[in-house]
């Protein structure tokens, strides 16, 4: 079968929700992915930062396996013999007190939610009903009701209508205005991503993420990192908070934490808050099952036996200087942290971002444009030094296509 013919059937009876590069993908081992015409890319993606350990890693994969032979999920009714031990090994690798397991990524922004605002009404002593959460503008946190009440982008929330209330806006970046929104006493915590990954990776000045900490901490509001893209080695840190040597009040993960191999998210806190959340109040059929617990330990091993964060940070280093030697005015900035990055493309001859990735996959690497002028390139961390270098060609190789 052809690449066109998945595309049809896709059209036909799927829902119309997204708009993906036209390439159809059967495979995929480590850095690499094949189409159903047996073409090979480099994968400038990740499945958005999920296949951070590369695809099919076999170490995960085996852990997966083996769990799904034996038993996969049980519910929270009864407990489990796996989920104890994910549970003590995430929160050692962390330096949290609890963690509660959840699934998506828009799962444990809600969880993150309702956890500041059973926080905000059992500690901190706000009215019933009054708490407010302050987000940054541009944010991406998910897809429902309650998330997209924080966002700005008419394209995730024009029509959906009526939203979440108790949320407040405040620019990202932005140290003052969120001072100002912090006088309000009903505000329980602040949510934020250390880099705005949908917002076209925008990195904010160096302090930003301490300032806006230190300011939480005076007014006793959760500082809350949505590290779910930013998280797990992915920015050259094991946490991207851990440039500014803090440590957020909650830790939301989804993504990497399973490698891709399986949704798991998760939401870390310390006692204070985590235990204001009694039993039968929150949680999931899924949650904490034992074949998420077994390939999110797995996951995690993968990361630190195989030195991740060390590797995306230099791989990061050597990519962003080799996009910044390409000689072109298509290109308008280069930016990122890590293996997080993104380029700015400038149209010329009626050729575009999208035009761009179309192009690049022509020439084996495969990644997607986001608000039109913007490209990520975001490889899994076990990319080779050797490989990077392969990839910095043939992005020049297609811009230099593109630029006469
Ligand atoms: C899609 C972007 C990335 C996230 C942060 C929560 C979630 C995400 C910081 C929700 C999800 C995704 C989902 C994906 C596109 C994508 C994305 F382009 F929208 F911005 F990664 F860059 N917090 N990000 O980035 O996690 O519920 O999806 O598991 O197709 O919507 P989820």
């Amino acid at each position: 079968m052809t690449s066109k013919y998945y595309i049809d059937l896709e059209d036909k009876y799927g829902a119309h929700n997204y708009h993906p590069l036209p390439v159809v993908l059967s495979k995929g081992e480590g850095v690499f992915v094949w189409d159903v015409e047996g073409k090979k890319y480099f994968d400038f993606l990740s499945s958005y930062s999920a296949v951070n350990q590369g695809h099919c890693h076999p170490k995960i994969v085996n852990a997966m396996i083996e769990q799904a032979k034996k038993l996969a999920l049980t519910s929270r009714a009864f407990h489990n013999d796996v989920l104890g031990e994910y549970e003590k090994f995430v929160t050692d690798y962390f330096g949290y007190d609890k963690i509660l397991p959840m699934n998506t990524g828009a799962e444990g922004v809600e969880t993150a939610m309702k956890l500041a605002r059973k926080w905000g009404y059992k500690v901190k002593g706000v009215k019933d009903n009054q708490a407010k959460i302050i987000f940054a503008r541009d944010n991406f946190h998910g897809r429902t009701i309650s998330v997209i009440s924080a966002s700005n982008d008419p394209e995730s929330t024009s029509h959906y209508g009526p939203f979440t209330p108790g949320i407040v806006t405040v620019p990202y970046n932005d140290t003052e205005a969120l001072a100002k929104q912090l006088e309000d006493p009903d505000v329980i915590a602040f949510i934020v991503e250390p880099i705005q990954g949908e917002a076209g990776v925008m990195v904010p000045d160096e302090g930003y993420l301490k300032k806006s900490f230190e300011l939480c901490k005076s007014r006793n509001v959760l500082f809350i990192a949505d590290e779910i893209q930013t998280g797990i080695a992915r920015t050259g840190r094991m946490l991207a908070s851990d440039y500014e040597d803090i440590k957020p009040d909650v830790v939301i993960l989804g993504k990497a934490l399973s490698g891709g191999q399986y949704p798991v998210s998760a939401v870390l806190a310390d006692d204070e808050v985590m235990l204001t959340i009694k039993p039968g109040e929150h949680g999931s059929t899924f949650g904490g099952n034992p074949l998420a617990c077994k390939v999110a330990i797995a996951a995690l091993e993968v990361v630190k036996d195989e030195k991740l964060t060390d590797n995306a940070f230099k791989m990061g280093e050597i990519l962003r200087a080799g996009l910044r030697g390409i000689d072109s005015d298509m290109i308008t900035n280069v930016r990122g942290k890590g293996l997080l990055n993104a380029i700015v493309i400038k149209s010329k001859n009626g050729i575009d971002a999208w035009n761009v990735c179309l192009k690049l996959r022509d020439n084996g690497l495969l990644a997607k444009p986001t608000h039109g002028d913007i490209i990520r390139f975001a490889p899994p961390l076990v990319i080779t030094e050797n490989q990077i270098h392969e990839c910095i060609e043939i992005i020049r190789k297609t811009i230099k296509e593109c630029d006469n």
